[in-house]
């Protein structure tokens, strides 16, 4: 475990033969904050118009990772970084229902920890906000074994289920309560007050856990008129404008390299022209979602300067992330909605439990997609494929593919006691699992074998500590399955298998070796991926697809259940 110079401070005490030095070790508080749904360049730093100069100053003022992973989808990444573990070896290999498999049973494992129950155990205050989504939503008595208050957190609010009405989210609790929101409720401020109430409460004589978890910015596209105004004509040029000028704006940055090309316009996206079908409302759509994005940065530096004024931000190591790539969904499996006209209010304290509410609070008919328009609450639309193409600029695919699109995502750390880097990037290839680790090195924790009787899986990941001091990560190889879609990343190397909706999906046939249905990747030279090499390099390809087969089997992904 490292020790961090930095962080040691000297204590003078004394004893019979005198004063004595000796080194106290303070441990850091940790901020984990986490985005929901957002693409690759969203991020002014990440090379986005959209304007986050509170993330940009964090970045500024600490290191941006260029190659991070997460788990392609929202609960798969949410058990991985919360135990350090893939998400099928914590239970959570697609959604919240039971597949009949351990690892695909849809609700955290015993046999894996949260990170807060590690620190919790060895000294820190635990605080979550915000969206939790590893396990099922019930309405009436649910099984509250994995809500957060019982997975290691001493306190919570936000909701168990993943989305929902930023207003009005269904299966919003404090700790171990279904609640109401409160008149004016908007997920992302009202995240952020509890997490400032947490940390204004926090006795500074020992060190807190802070997980903040947005459901900014995922459908519905919701965001308060004003904050929607600043974003009025923004992207009027529309979404291939907008490509080439966030892939233009990463070069100069340095964040991809000058001759990645560019992927292509989605084969699903017209051209954009002012006859473009639903323009204003397709407008409408991506300056609301820009509006999102922009208010959760500013609730982000809300929070920052509650730690500036409490003299915190030296010692707290705060890393932002987002949990899988921009979201391609148009909900076109949602039911048409029960109500045409305008209903009573809701009764103050009535517990919203559906994701898309049929009406307001106030009792007005929710209206889904183009039936209804982005912003207020009786809107409830998607960006859709359109913006999410130029969202996830420069990469191709989308959440729940494993192609960069899916599952690439700024990681921004911010931690000035914990190394002197500035605005720097790092390009070493890592992923959520090592979260956990660095956590456990930080603090200099101890990970359990056991915890209440059950044994513990040991971590998957690597800390990230050598990383933020610009020292190589050792590790071999990272793994993805996320609905049949399946890649390995080692070294530059990424192999990458598509399941193939045609035959309803793979679940059957993940047990073969199927060399005709894998890309591989030099991701040093195409990190766009647009140069498949399997042909030239079936060894190459033999070689990672047997590494893929055997981290199946070991995490119990294979046999996969029908
Ligand atoms: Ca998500």
């Amino acid at each position: 475990m490292r020790l961090l110079p930095v962080a040691v401070f000297t204590v003078i005490i004394s004893c019979a033969g005198g004063p004595l030095e000796t080194n106290k070790f303070q441990p850091p508080n940790i901020v984990l904050i986490m985005g929901d749904d957002m693409g690759f360049s969203d991020l002014g730093c990440y090379g986005g118009e959209i304007r986050t100069p509170n993330l940009d100053r964090l970045a500024a003022n600490g290191i941006r990772f260029t190659q991070f992973y997460n788990g392609a989808r929202c609960c798969p990444t949410r058990a991985s970084l919360l135990t350090g573990l893939y998400p099928q070896q914590a239970g959570v290999g697609h959604m919240m229902s039971d597949r009949g498999t351990p690892a695909f049973k849809g609700d955290l494992s015993n046999q894996a920890v949260t990170i807060a129950e590690v620190l919790k155990q060895n000294g820190y205050s635990t605080y979550m906000s915000g969206k939790w989504h590893v396990t099922p939503y019930v309405v009436e008595s649910p099984d509250k074994k994995n809500w957060p208050r019982q997975r290691g957190f001493d306190k919570f609010f936000g909701m168990i289920s993943g989305a929902g009405s930023l207003y009005d989210p269904r299966s919003l609790a404090d700790d171990n309560d279904y609640v109401a929101p409160r008149e004016g409720f908007y997920c992302t401020t009202d995240f952020t007050d509890y997490a400032i109430r947490c940390l204004e409460d926090h006795s500074p004589d020992h060190p807190f856990f802070l997980y903040l978890s947005y459901t900014a910015a995922h459908w519905p596209m919701h965001a308060a008129a004003d904050q929607v105004a600043k974003y009025k004509g923004h992207y009027d040029e529309g979404w291939d404008v907008m490509r080439s000028q966030r892939c233009q704006r990463m070069k100069e940055m340095g964040l991809i390299e000058e001759d990645w090309p560019l992927t292509p316009r989605d084969s699903f996206v017209d051209p954009w022209s002012d006859s473009v079908p639903d323009r204003d409302w397709e407008l409408a759509n991506m300056e609301v979602y820009a509006a999102m994005v922009d208010v959760m940065d500013q609730e982000i530096g809300r929070l920052v300067a509650v730690l500036e004024s409490r003299a915190e931000l030296e010692n707290t190591l705060i890393f932002f992330l987002q949990d899988n790539g921009a979201c391609a969904e148009e909900l076109n499996w949602v039911d048409e909605q029960p109500f045409t006209q305008d209903q009573p209010p809701m009764q103050p304290g009535a517990l919203q439990t559906e994701m898309i509410p049929p009406i307001t609070r106030d009792g007005k008919v929710v209206k889904v997609m183009k039936d209804g328009w982005p912003g207020p609450p009786d809107g409830y639309t998607a960006y859709g494929l359109n913006w999410a193409n130029a969202s996830n600029t420069p990469f191709r695919e989308y959440k729940h593919w494993v192609h960069e699109g899916g599952i690439a995502t700024p990681l921004i750390v911010h931690w000035p006691a914990g190394f002197s880097a500035k605005g720097e990037f790092r390009h070493q290839p890592a992923h959520l699992i090592d979260i956990m680790a660095t956590c456990v090195d930080v603090a200099q924790a101890d990970y359990p074998i056991e915890y209440f009787g059950n044994s513990i899986l040991p971590m998957e990941g690597e800390s990230l500590n050598p990383v933020f001091h610009d020292e190589p990560l050792d590790r071999e190889a990272i793994y993805w399955e996320h609905e049949g879609n399946r890649a390995v990343r080692m070294g530059k190397w990424k192999l990458i298998s598509k399941a193939r909706k045609t035959q309803s999906f793979v679940w059957d046939r993940i047990d073969e070796l199927d060399l005709a249905h894998w890309e591989l990747f030099d991701m040093e030279a195409d990190r766009t991926e647009m140069n498949d090499l399997a042909l030239e390099h079936p060894e190459m390809v033999q070689k990672l697809a047997n590494m893929w087969q055997a981290w199946g089997k070991r995490t119990g992904i294979v046999p996969r259940p029908n």
